[in-house]
């Protein structure tokens, strides 16, 4: 028996699968809505649909492969039809925060230069204003306190994320510090002051690259777009 938010971010999911057509390159993020997409998309590619995916974590490549999804090579990649992937916080303007599962970078790779972007979120994620959910930053690990330092001066409160009491190390060898910013009134600004840090590898935070967000609640979706 699914609870309630995974019921929404089910339906979100399956939903968005009606807008992958034959032929599609597909980016494929990550997280529990996206797995629940990706279960459908299995069915679909057994079905007969021809799609090549991009997987942005491991773990989305390794349950796709599970699921038969054909996969491209990351390094082979030129360019992305649509991508399909879930987000921490929405807010009006369709800007997101994202990195809760640790896997931004590939993420925000994948996202950025895909021809569209849907975002799948159970309804709760819908917020007036980014930053009640603290900000993952992807950082470099050599000199990391030196980064935290400088994101502190920038008017963060950042904690090195941990998993089972080790350094939480992300698909790309770093660590991620989780910084509150309180209530994030401009998303663009924060994002470009943080990437000028040398120690900074890239923020969650996705300003202007969402086409349309598929909204799980109450049974049923309800779909917002740029
Ligand atoms: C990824 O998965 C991340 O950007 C985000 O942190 C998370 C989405 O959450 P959920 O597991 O609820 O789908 O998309």
């Amino acid at each position: 028996m699914l609870s309630g938010s995974d019921t929404n971010k089910k339906m979100a999911g399956e939903e968005a699968v009606n807008y992958i057509e034959d032929g599609m390159i597909v980016g494929l993020g990550s997280g529990s809505t996206v797995n629940f997409m990706l279960k459908k998309l299995g069915e679909r590619v057994k079905e007969g649909l021809k799609v090549k995916g991009i997987p942005t974590s491991i773990k989305t490549e390794r349950l796709a492969r599970e699921l038969g999804i054909p996969l491209i090579e990351s390094v082979n990649i030129e360019r992305i039809d649509l991508a399909i992937d879930g987000a921490d916080e929405v807010d009006n303007d369709l800007h997101l925060l994202k990195g809760g599962g640790g896997s931004l970078v590939r993420e925000k790779i994948v996202d950025e230069a895909s021809d569209k972007l849907i975002i799948i979120i159970d309804g709760l994620k819908k917020v007036s204003h980014l930053g009640a959910f603290s900000l993952p930053i992807e950082i470099v690990p050599f000199g990391w306190k030196l980064t935290e330092i400088q994101i502190k001066k920038l008017g963060g409160i950042p904690t090195l994320r941990k998993k089972n009491d080790e350094i939480f190390v992300s698909d790309n060898g770093n660590f991620i510090l989780d910084c509150d910013f309180g209530q994030i009134t401009d998303p663009q600004q924060l994002h470009y002051k943080l990437k000028l840090l040398t120690g900074v590898v890239e923020t969650g935070l996705f300003v202007s690259i969402t086409d349309k967000v598929i909204i799980g609640r109450n049974s049923r979706v309800d779909v917002l777009h740029r």
